[in-house]
């Protein structure tokens, strides 16, 4: 396999102007004509286009037919030799899309044609420079039986359509924006649609269309509604308008990822698009609308403005979660978005930042680019986005944005043209920030206190280090968010250099050692760090619990007391490994139960900030916190401190319970206060089932049969598989046949099984890969079950390596069919040095039989190899 290195970036030898594009479709034998207007960009160079799983079947140069002498296909490229200065090539190719399991380039989906060429399908349609900065204008015909595939769909403007002979007919498609091949799309099936209309702050009335299979046409109103809610929010937020008269939605059901930005014609996984109350759960919507937006923010950050090359993907990526992070936020509610988004991170990027794929957000080489749509280029991408708003304000972030789109509107740039609008438009120097673009893993910053009574200054001892990239590391500009707290947890003002700061203010950490002393501050003050989540940052402090407790109390910003919590438990529930590991029982600290007996008092007045607050720390993120991972002693301590928490609580989560069940007895909708009470009502119920009490199990089972909605239905059974007793199977059995002919819900059936705790995942699992409604083809189904699995930690970890065995035996089936997706399922294997040596010996066993296989994919080879490195 070839490695592409962001230091051997080359401008293209050639420009593809424009691109006209027949597709005469067929399952079995469709066949491609593309006709594309060129010019050469550097002299002496043969044209080389890119081209993968196709058949060339003609090219002609300027309307005369080339011999098979003067074309030929080398090293995945058809090359060219002898070309002017400017033509127009002609190339006739076929492909095969039925075959086409792999789901990029053309392919069927229920039999409908769609595509994906981000990052690289398109090369699997037509022979093309496929790299992001060749940017064309766009003319597609697409002939097709008539009957078979009534709608006939591709970017940009509906030009003509019309009959043909034999039951066919075709459409005409033209983009007037130019733009990269990867944002081509073409989708031919038979589908409906519902159409809606949005007038833009310019007065251009733009037709929407969701299209789906005809039994989904029920479910797409709440993905329309929050379209139009994200192309109003960022006409307000950011000045952006859409540029088409038409906007199209299509979803489908086999998609490698949750969605594709194609220039007017965004591709959809269904499980993003579809939702009714009975059969979407409240995180489910909250996906959509955030999805949606994503995609449709896209058309400025990722379309208009493109990528120069695949090295710069957080460019549009991490700009673009910032922006629908930030869109949630707005139609949610702040916090509790932030909240979620910083477990989010902590649970899934950090871990891959400290393990052997870590690589900075603009990673410097790769095999496959597929490999590297990954958390730390969307999620810590999006984090250090949110740096330079921290750093300049709103107002300042949106003059970097005005100035930045002024400039490269229509261009391919890199994130360094980012940072330049972003600094200029302000009038500061941002060069420092480079350093969190060049290097990998998470920064850590170790915060010493000294306090001088006398004098009452607190002397904070900044330290900042990077421990994945050691002592060479560039220091990182870090703005830590900053408030402090008297010993009654009032909020004190802030004062620097006989400077006042007000009640908060940013500090920007950017060298090794500093220190910062605050003035003014009484005795027994406790300085709040890193309010809002300021930087993607592991923070180590000298707080004890006492003072985590009171900020946990009473700091007024929502994220830190969450975190404040969040810290009480995570160091109750790290005691109590140890403990575990010693032999002996864990014991709680009262200073935690304390504190979440003053929150359980209060959880009934902020519903969804409770919820967050009172579910303990996943196992994962709990493991992240020790050198080696003991997975028993990890799992035991986390179900005891539950069951301690349901036992020592029983009354007050009951209360919670049916407090909250009075409140909801009402019909389902999709909003923040409803979302938080279902949130908290659920996470009662969890507990309630954790005391182990019939009455309690019998409740969740009558919670279950009565839910009118997912949300419930759901809750419940996730409640009861976690349980050995006959209402688990009940209501497995019950969901199963309830929903079978909903592939999204049965999906999540699958994924329940997987991620159970209960002692016999691994059998459940391995049966289930048979059941009837498994297949390897569907990339929801094998995530819901084979991706849920590798994340489960007590039954994928079991100590006889059964878990790995199995696992890797089906990625191996995985990757003949659908390589992208068998490299994901690969993460869980990459973290095998954190286990104790049996588990890193046989997890190690399992990646070296992996890497034996000859026929295995290069996306799978490159998690693989570098995992062993
Ligand atoms: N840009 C696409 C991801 C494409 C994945 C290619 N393997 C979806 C998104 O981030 O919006
Ligand atoms: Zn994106």
């Amino acid at each position: 396999p070839v490695e592409h290195r962001l230091e051997d970036y080359q401008s293209p030898a050639f420009a593809i102007d424009d691109v006209h594009l027949l597709f005469q479709l067929d399952p079995v034998a469709t066949r491609v004509t593309s006709t594309l207007a060129m010019r050469r960009q550097r002299a002496e160079e043969p044209l080389q286009l890119n081209l993968e799983n196709l058949v060339v079947e003609s090219v002609a140069l300027d309307g005369i037919e080339l011999g098979e002498s003067a074309w030929r296909i080398e090293d995945g490229r058809l090359i060219i030799e002898d070309v002017p200065e400017r033509f127009t090539l002609r190339i006739r190719n076929r492909i095969n899309p039925k075959e086409n399991t792999a789901l990029e380039g053309l392919y069927l989906s229920s039999g409908n044609f769609c595509t994906q060429c981000e990052a690289e399908g398109f090369r699997r349609i037509t022979p093309f420079l496929d790299r992001p900065d060749v940017l064309a204008t766009y003319t597609v015909r697409i002939e097709a039986d008539k009957s078979a595939y009534p709608v006939l769909l591709s970017n940009g403007n509906l030009i003509e359509q019309g009959d043909l002979p034999d039951g066919q007919h075709y459409a005409l498609w033209h983009d007037p924006w130019k733009k990269p091949c990867y944002l081509f799309a073409l989708v031919a099936g038979d589908l409906q649609f519902i159409e809606d209309h949005y007038t833009t702050a310019g007065e251009r009335d733009v037709t929407l269309r969701i299209y789906v299979e005809p039994h989904n046409i029920d479910r797409c109103e709440f993905a329309m509604q929050a379209l139009k809610r994200a192309m109003r929010w960022d006409e307000e937020r950011f000045g952006l308008s859409y540029d088409l008269d038409v906007f199209n939605i299509v979803a489908v059901d086999d998609f490698n990822m949750g969605a594709m930005e194609n220039k007017s014609l965004n591709i959809f996984n269904s499980k993003y698009i579809l939702a009714r109350p009975e059969t979407a759960t409240d995180t489910d919507y909250e996906g959509i609308e955030s999805v949606v937006a994503h995609e449709y923010f896209h058309n400025w950050t990722g379309n208009r403005v493109t990528c120069r090359d695949w090295f710069q993907l957080t460019l549009k990526e991490g700009l673009t979660v910032f922006r629908d992070q930030e869109f949630t936020a707005d139609m949610l509610l702040p916090s509790i978005k932030r909240i979620q988004d910083v477990i989010h991170l902590r649970r899934y990027q950090f871990p891959e930042d400290a393990g052997p794929m870590a690589h900075p957000i603009q990673p410097k080489s790769y095999i496959k680019m597929d490999n590297f749509y990954t958390m730390t280029v969307y999620e810590k991408g999006a984090e250090v986005v949110r740096i330079y708003q921290t750093l300049l304000g709103r107002e300042g972030f949106r003059k970097g944005m005005d100035l930045y789109f002024q400039r490269h509107d229509g261009q391919a740039v890199t994130v360094d043209d980012f940072r330049q609008a972003m600094a200029d438009a302000n009038g500061v120097d941002l060069s420092s920030m480079r350093a969190w673009y060049d290097q990998p893993g998470t920064p850590h910053v170790k915060v010493r206190r000294h306090y001088d009574a006398d004098s009452q200054r607190l002397t904070l001892d900044l330290t900042q280090s990077l421990p994945k990239v050691g002592e060479g590391f560039t220091p990182l500009p870090i703005p830590i968010r900053l408030g402090l707290l008297d010993a009654s947890g009032n909020p004190l003002p802030l004062v620097v250099g006989g400077e006042e700061l007000g009640m908060e203010y940013v500090h920007l950490f950017d060298t090794r050692h500093q220190q910062l002393v605050l003035e003014q501050v009484p005795e027994g003050a406790v300085p709040a760090l890193l309010r809002d989540f300021s930087a993607p940052v592991i923070l180590e402090t000298d707080l004890d619990d006492a003072e985590w407790a009171l900020l946990a109390a009473h700091d007024p910003d929502d994220f830190l007391r969450w975190d404040a919590l969040n810290t009480l438990a995570l160091k109750a529930l790290m005691e109590a490994v140890t403990a575990i590991e010693r032999g002996e029982a864990p014991a709680w600290p009262q200073t935690y139960l304390d504190a979440v007996g003053v929150r359980l008092q209060a959880a009934l007045e902020d519903p969804a900030w409770h919820a967050l607050a009172l579910t303990l720390p996943d196992e994962v993120t709990l493991g992240e916190q020790f050198e080696t991972i003991a997975v028993e002693a990890i799992h035991q301590a986390r179900k005891a401190l539950q069951s301690e928490l349901a036992q020592r609580f029983e009354v007050q989560w009951a209360s919670i319970y049916d407090t909250l069940s009075a409140e909801l007895d009402q019909p389902y909708t999709f909003n923040a206060e409803q979302y938080g009470k279902r949130s908290l009502r659920t996470l009662a119920l969890h507990y309630l089932v954790q005391t182990g009490k019939a009455k309690w199990i019998e409740q969740a089972l009558y919670h279950y049969q009565h839910a009118n909605n997912m949300t419930d239905r759901f809750g419940a059974l996730r409640a009861l598989t976690g349980v050995e007793h006959a209402a688990r199977k009940t209501a497995l059995d019950d969901f199963y046949y309830r929903f079978r002919n909903d592939p999204l819900v049965i999906d999540k059936w699958f994924a329940l099984q997987a991620g159970s705790d209960h002692p016999h995942t691994l059998e459940h699992v391995r049966m289930l890969t048979r059941h009837p409604d498994f297949t390897y083809t569907n990339p929801n189904r094998v995530r819901s079950l084979l991706g849920v699995f590798g994340q489960n930690r007590a039954a994928f970890h079991r100590a006889d390596g059964s878990g790995y065995v199995f696992l890797a035996d089906e990625i191996l089936k995985v990757d003949k069919l659908n390589p992208q997706i068998a490299a994901r399922l690969l993460s869980p294997f990459t973290q095998w040095r954190r286990f104790d040596t049996a588990r890193q010996a046989l997890m190690k066993a399992q990646l070296e039989r992996i890497l034996q296989v000859p026929s295995l994919s290069s996306n799978s080879y490159e998690i693989v190899e570098k995992s062993l490195t």
